[in-house]
């Protein structure tokens, strides 16, 4: 029961984020894949579509997180390491995507609930003052791959 409800959400909210709304800033395919070792921090992916001034992604945070951070994956004489973003450039029209091996959002702390709900709730801010929120589906290690809104 509890299940079908949570699956009921997800779908619905890629309904209303996918139907190509021109200009619009918005976030969709967001997901949190938790960390399989207790403790470590869970990744964040989406696609952030920019709408039609160029803006940045100044901050993302959530009431079920202990912390939130930007990163960006850089590879530096063959290793990989992460650097800390203050922001991310969204420009008019594009698609940025937040995606492993790239920028992401590093996550410590997920809450209970948003675990069992499978669903974490964030807000994203933007230069210009808009505020998006966004649920993303949490993903256990071991889950299958979110089936695609494609
Ligand atoms: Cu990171």
């Amino acid at each position: 029961m509890n299940k079908i409800a949570v699956m009921l959400a997800a779908s619905t909210s890629f309904l209303l984020t996918s139907c190509g709304q021109g200009d619009i800033l918005f976030a969709d395919k967001a997901v949190v894949n938790l960390s399989p070792v207790e403790g470590n921090p869970s990744a964040g992916y989406m696609d952030l579509h920019g709408g039609r001034v160029d803006v940045e992604l100044v901050g993302v945070t959530s009431d079920d997180v202990l912390r939130m951070e930007m990163h960006e994956t850089v590879e530096k004489d063959g290793m990989a390491s992460m650097a800390k973003l203050k922001s991310i450039p969204v420009p008019a029209g594009k698609t940025v995507k937040l995606e492993p091996g790239g920028k992401h959002l590093m996550i410590w702390g997920v809450g209970e609930g948003s675990k069992k709900r499978g669903l974490l709730t964030m807000t994203l801010i933007y230069s210009n003052d808009d505020r998006i929120e966004i649920d993303a589906v949490v993903k256990k290690v071991g889950d299958p791959a979110t089936a695609s809104e494609e």
